[in-house]
C-alpha cells in the first residue's frame, strides 16, 4: 500500500511535486484537466462560480494528451523523486459527445483510444474517469468542520434545474452545443453510453496495460439537473464492473461518495473489491451524513473508520495507491496545503502504524 498525492493541472510544477514529497506522497495523480481556466482565483480556490454555476473552460477538443507532453510530466515527476501512478479524468472537451450521444462520439472515442495508447506508451498505469454528465455539481460550503474549517456538503436540496446549452460535465465546452434531448434522458440510455465507451476503450486499455478506474458519482444522487447518475448505490458499481471482465475494467474507489451513499457498508464493500483487485486507487476524505444532507470534514472526524479502512487494506493485501481526495481549509496563510498536510500525515501514520 502507498501513499499518494492529487496534483491540480495549475499545481503542476516543481514545488507541489516537493510538498507532495515531503507530505511523505511516494506517487502522484495528476489531473491534467484545468477545472478552473478563466475562473478568477484566491489563492488555488475560485472566487465563484463560473458559467452555469460551474467550474471553468473545457480544454480544446483538437489538442489530445500526447506522448511527448506525458513524457516531459513523467520526467518532471520522476526528478522529485515521486512515481506517476494515475491520470484523473478526461477532458469533457475530448468526449463531450461520448457522454452525450452526440455526432462526434466515434471520432471521439478514437481520440480517448490515441490517447489511452500513449499514456500506456509513457508507462502510466492507471486513468481515472467519471462517466457523468452533471459532473460534480450542488454541493454548497461552510464552516462545517472541526474548529470551523471549510468544507464542501450538500444541505439538503438537489438542484434539478437543467444544465445551460455548452456545458457538460460541469464545465462550459462550447463545441458541445448540447440539447436537452441528449441530456434529460433516463439512466438506461446513459448505462448503454458507459457501455459504449467501455466497449470501445477497454481492448485498448488491455493492450497497453492501462486500467480505466471509475470514480462513483459526486454527489450520489439518482438525478442532478435533470440528468441521471450513474453510480450512486454501491451495488451500481458491481453493475459497472458486470460489463466487462478485465483488469483493466477497475475503480477508483472514493470512500467518500461512497460514505454518502446512505445504508452503505463501507468496510464489506472494500475489503469485497480489495480482495477481487478491482481498486486502482482510492480517495480518502471523511464526511458526516448521507445525500442530501452531508457534509465533508477533517480525515479523523466523520462516519469512517479510517484506521478500519487502512487495517481491512493491508489484510487484503491491497498494494495500490490512496490519496486524500479534498480537504477542509485551515485558518492560516496556506489554507488549501495545510488541509492537505494535515491528511496526508494522518494517513502516513495509519499505514506505519500497521
Ligand atoms: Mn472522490
Amino acid at each position: 500500500m502507498k501513499l499518494g498525492f492529487g496534483i491540480y493541472r495549475h499545481q503542476l510544477e516543481r514545488d507541489n511535486l516537493r510538498f507532495a514529497r515531503q507530505c511523505g506522497a511516494t506517487h502522484v495523480v495528476v489531473h491534467l484537466v484545468d477545472y478552473f481556466k478563466g475562473l478568477s482565483m484566491s489563492g488555488d480556490q475560485p472566487i465563484s462560480g463560473g458559467f452555469g454555476g460551474g467550474w471553468g473552460e473545457a480544454g480544446d477538443p483538437n489538442q489530445l494528451w500526447t506522448f511527448e507532453q506525458l513524457r516531459k510530466i513523467r520526467s518532471l515527476i520522476e526528478s522529485e523523486g515521486l512515481v506517476w501512478h494515475a491520470i484523473e479524468n478526461f477532458d469533457p472537451a475530448h468526449w463531450y459527445d461520448v457522454l452525450l450521444g452526440g455526432p462526434k462520439k466515434e471520432v471521439q472515442l478514437q481520440h480517448l483510444c490515441e490517447m489511452i495508447e500513449a499514456v500506456g506508451a509513457v508507462g502510466v498505469p492507471v486513468i481515472g474517469y467519471n462517466f457523468s454528465l452533471a459532473g460534480v455539481y450542488g454541493r454548497s460550503s461552510g464552516e462545517w468542520a472541526r474548529g470551523g474549517a471549510r468544507a464542501v456538503g450538500m444541505a439538503g436540496s438537489v438542484d434539478q434545474e437543467p444544465m445551460p446549452d455548452g456545458m457538460i460535465w460541469n464545465m462550459r465546452c462550447k463545441a458541445a452545443g448540447k440539447s436537452s434531448a441528449l441530456t434529460t434522458v433516463d439512466a438506461g440510455v446513459l448505462w448503454q453510453r458507459l457501455e459504449d465507451f467501455l466497449a470501445a476503450c477497454l481492448p485498448v486499455a488491455e493492450r497497453c496495460g492501462v486500467r480505466l478506474a471509475a470514480h462513483p458519482d459526486d454527489p450520489p444522487v439518482p438525478r442532478l439537473r435533470d440528468t441521471p447518475r450513474l453510480v450512486h448505490r454501491p451495488e451500481l458499481y458491481d453493475r459497472l464492473l458486470a460489463i466487462r471482465s478485465s483488469d483493466s475494467n477497475s475503480l477508483e474507489f472514493c470512500l467518500g461518495t461512497l460514505a454518502e451513499m446512505p445504508d452503505c457498508d463501507l468496510y464489506e464493500l472494500t475489503e469485497r473489491y480489495a480482495r477481487e483487485n478491482k481498486i486502482a486507487y482510492l480517495h480518502c476524505r471523511n464526511v458526516c451524513g448521507t445525500v442530501p444532507d452531508y457534509k465533508e470534514v477533517f480525515i479523523d472526524e466523520g462516519a469512517i473508520d479510517m484506521a478500519r479502512i487502512v487495517a481491512i487494506l493491508k489484510d487484503c493485501n491491497y498494494d495500490g495507491v490512496l490519496i486524500p481526495d479534498h480537504a477542509p481549509q485551515m485558518s492560516c496563510a496556506a489554507p488549501w496545503h495545510s488541509g492537505m498536510a494535515y491528511t496526508m500525515g494522518y494517513l502516513k501514520a495509519l499505514m506505519d502504524s500497521l
